[in-house]
């Protein structure tokens, strides 16, 4: 997609601190954190949001949840982390690009 900020992050065309990347995914640190670790784990393909992961795909959905415990581990916080999508605008989502937060630290948002 030409003009969303996160595919631009994917294709290198926005800065981002990136912390892991995979033939499906890249994560980067969160530009407004919530927690002392806010990565946000995100598809290299544009899906607008979890609504659009083909059901079809299950290989690519096991690859993303198994992704995800790897960028924790990464981290060093895999003993306690918490993951949200938000599914849409009526859930807060801001970037309309499927991602997921991964947050970790003393405080984080509920
Ligand atoms: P959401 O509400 O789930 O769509 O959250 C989007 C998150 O993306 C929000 O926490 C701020 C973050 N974000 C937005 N634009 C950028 C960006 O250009 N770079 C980085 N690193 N994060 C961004």
């Amino acid at each position: 997609m030409d003009n969303c900020i996160f595919c631009k992050i994917v294709r290198a065309e926005a800065p981002a601190d990136i912390v892991y990347e995979n033939e499906d995914l890249l994560a980067f640190r969160d530009i407004n954190p919530q927690a002392p670790t806010h990565v946000l784990v995100v598809t290299k393909k544009h899906f607008q949001h979890l609504d659009e992961l083909p059901a079809h795909d299950l290989q690519l959905a096991g690859r993303i949840l198994l992704s995800i415990k790897e960028v924790a581990q990464k981290l060093g916080v895999a003993g306690g982390y918490k993951v949200l999508t938000n599914c849409g605008e009526a859930a807060g989502q801001v970037v309309p690009h499927l991602h997921f937060h991964l947050l970790a630290g003393k405080k984080f948002l509920p």
